[in-house]
């Protein structure tokens, strides 16, 4: 239904604005280095990516000290956003940027229009900017926030600099008509394993905020802490808040009432919806800690600092201790409740090893009734589905592609089931695919931080999926949840090793970077990929596009001192590139891989990225202008074994005619390899362990390399 509405509301509305379809070459971003062809390359890298953007005759705007803001409303929130964005532009332009209310708009504006029509949606918005003023219109305030957004991004990136920058803020001319794929965009912290701070969790709100991240879910409850104060229960708190993932002996690793509603407002005037999880009836520990008739025994247990899973559990086995965890259930989610606006309670529901079927539906129903006898909207992990849930709940699904390949066997996963479930109940489902939308996961073997679990999870591969597959066979068919059953996206910040030297566990030595720090490694650029997928229709997302324009993000951090990473394989402006030397070769998301042998003689494959030295190549400048290819665990050189259609395989190195590749640039960013006669360097397809030969030039994109 939501898909639908939806696309109808997107036509209607690119019919509104006489948006016509654009040519590519000028909806995208600059290139680094424009195909001699190409017009001249559009100015702007905006990611989200608009649903339709023009580049228009005129002048560019240009913002000066006598600009003024214009909201052609007197409602507060419409004001409120004119406000925030003077604000959020003060401080690099040192402008005061005066917000006017009167009918008679100034000379040099941004015009900041509410009463646009309502086939906009609550979140859509049209941009348009001249010499004379830029005019963003929306149906509401919401939408005139997420246009803001945009405008930010069209200006330059010293904008985002906390301090004044003496330079020319100008706009570009341009036309937008936008609004987002999908109503739930989510971001989850995991404040439980790794606590944040108020003033923490506003940055994080902040940073979502800008790639139109509409909703923070906040994982309040886990074993390794209790997060939220809860007056009736002072011990959740005094004793459950203790501690962290290695860490004890905290006072206030917790928010109170006062907090908490801070972080609900800031998030509110973000246009963000809080989601707060108290989870069970597992990852409890911390309740099982402070709450004694919560235990089988009557007896408290030592608080937790470790770092394993599914390691506690509600007493469920008997009529008396379920009656205190109802009870205990009852006075948390009211409590929660009342402190939280937004529509959904997250009830958890994920990894309970030690629960028998029976006891774990008792826990949900436990925990659903006590929710909607609040007038809250039940939502949890898909191991929900097994249960009986109340209509109209949101299940977060976070199985991976290994999950895809047992659809339809007899052998079909568990989390496929339990999704397969919860679909059958009409349940909604946002998608947190743990091997795309993780940002624990570490990019690639030298990530300090997080798990690799599910995999690394390098920037492509957070960027190249699509939520109606998340949960469909591998070739994108006979998907277990029904499109218009797929509410959005989340991306989920889990912190249970937010340490360096994350492959061990930690030492008194080992280092613990702030909550920010870790925060910002793992979701930057990883965040801005996954708000894309949730905001721009499939059709108009491409990987070599969007890593072009994310490039563009990278002086936009800078100047707003978010500490990213500057991830391989995102040309960021500033870095030279040069072929000589250690790289990994990289085509359809998979890299050239020798399957860490150190024989003669072994073919290549391709494999998941992961940067280790199985898949790392040290390119060798020959006097011909050609390179050889070292691979770092053999010591060997890649060869073309022969003609047309023949496996590369490692062999000694010897400088021969079939070890030298030639390295041509083909002004996308990527490269061909070819190899004597021009054969190019080919994988056969984008999966783990396909062949890699030498072919003719087909144009495939397999041909296409992208040497980091
Ligand atoms: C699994 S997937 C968890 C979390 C961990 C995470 C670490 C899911 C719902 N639960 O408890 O923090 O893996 O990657």
């Amino acid at each position: 239904m939501r898909t639908s509405r939806l696309r109808l509301r997107l036509a209607v509305l690119a019919a509104v604005t006489l948006v016509l379809p654009l040519p590519a070459a000028v909806s995208q971003a600059a290139p680094k280095r424009p195909a001699p062809s190409a017009p001249s390359a559009a100015p702007t890298a905006l990611i989200p990516k608009p649903v339709s953007q023009l580049t228009v005759k005129g002048q560019k705007f240009t913002l000066t000290s006598r600009t003024r803001i214009a909201v052609l409303s007197k409602k507060a929130p419409a004001v409120a956003v004119g406000t925030y964005l003077s604000k959020t532009l003060a401080p690099a332009t040192g402008y005061s940027l005066p917000v006017v209310k009167d009918k008679r708009v100034p000379k040099n504006a941004i015009v900041l229009d509410p009463n646009g029509p309502k086939e906009l949606g609550a979140e859509g918005y049209t941009l348009l900017s001249g010499k004379q003023r830029v005019v963003v219109k929306a149906h509401g305030a919401e939408g005139l926030f997420r246009g803001v957004q945009t405008l930010r991004q069209l200006l330059p990136a010293a904008v985002e600099s906390g301090t004044r920058q003496s330079r020319a803020w100008t706009v570009p001319p341009v036309k937008i008509s936008d609004g987002p794929r999908y109503g739930y965009r989510g971001v989850m912290l995991d404040v439980a394993r790794r606590f944040f701070t108020v003033s923490q969790v506003k940055r994080y709100i902040d940073q979502a905020a800008a790639y139109k991240m509409n909703t923070l879910h906040l994982h309040l409850t886990d074993d390794q802490g209790w997060r939220i104060a809860i007056d009736e229960i002072p011990d959740l708190t005094k004793i459950g808040a203790s501690t962290q993932s290695g860490h004890t002996g905290g006072t206030d690793w917790y928010y109170t009432a006062e907090d908490y509603k801070e972080i609900v407002s800031y998030a509110k005037s973000r246009f963000m919806t809080v989601v707060p999880e108290i989870d069970g009836p597992g990852h409890t520990w911390s309740a099982l800690a402070s709450v004694p008739k919560l235990n089988c025994d009557d007896k408290a247990r030592t608080p937790y600092t470790g770092f394993d899973v599914g390691v506690s559990l509600y007493c469920l086995s008997d009529a008396q201790h379920t009656a205190n965890m109802t009870d205990f259930l009852k006075t948390v989610i009211k409590a929660v409740a009342d402190l939280t606006p937004g529509p959904y309670i997250h009830v958890g529901g994920d990894e309970t090893p030690q629960a028998t079927p029976e006891q774990y539906a008792t826990y949900v129903k436990a925990a659903s009734e006590t929710t909607t006898a609040q007038k809250k909207t039940v939502m949890g992990w898909h191991q929900l589905g097994q249960a009986e849930l109340p209509a109209g709940s949101l299940m977060q699904y976070w199985g991976e592609e290994d999950d895809r390949e047992t659809i339809g066997t007899s052998k079909e996963s568990e989390k496929i089931r339990f999704a397969r479930d919860g679909a059958a109940q009409k349940a909604k489902f946002v998608m947190s695919p743990s091997d795309h939308a993780y940002l624990d996961m570490k990019y690639d073997v030298s990530t300090p931080y997080g798990l690799s679990w599910s995999g690394y999870v390098p920037v492509q591969r957070s960027y190249e999926w699509d939520p109606t597959t998340a949960t469909a066979k591998l070739d994108g068919t006979g998907s277990v949840v029904p499109a218009d059953q797929i509410a959005g996206v989340e991306a989920a910040l889990w912190a249970d090793r937010a340490y360096e030297g994350s492959n061990a566990l930690p030492t008194p030595a080992t280092r613990w970077p702030s909550a920010t720090e870790y925060a910002e490694y793992m979701s930057f650029p990883r965040l801005p990929a996954l708000a894309e997928v949730g905001w721009t229709p499939q059709a108009g997302r491409d990987w070599k596009n969007f890593r072009q324009r994310l490039a563009q993000h990278g002086p936009r951090w800078t100047a707003a001192g978010i500490g990213y990473h500057p991830a391989p394989g995102i040309p960021w402006p500033g870095t030279v590139k040069t072929v000589e030397g250690a790289h990994s070769v990289v085509t359809g998301g998979k890299a050239l891989d020798n399957r860490g042998s150190t024989s003669d003689g072994t073919a290549m494959v391709l494999y998941a990225p992961n940067r280790g030295s199985n898949q790392t190549w040290t390119f060798t400048k020959q006097s011909d202008g050609t390179y050889t290819l070292t691979n770092k665990t053999s010591g060997k050189c890649a060869q073309a074994s022969g003609g047309a259609g023949t496996a590369i395989v490692q062999r000694a190195c010897n400088s021969e005619a079939a070890q030298r590749w030639k390295v041509t640039e083909r002004g996308d960013g990527d490269y061909t390899l070819a190899s004597t006669g021009g054969l190019l360097l080919t994988g056969a397809s984008a999966t783990n362990g396909a062949a890699v030969t030498v072919q003719e030039n087909t144009g495939s994109p397999l041909q296409s390399w992208s040497i980091d």
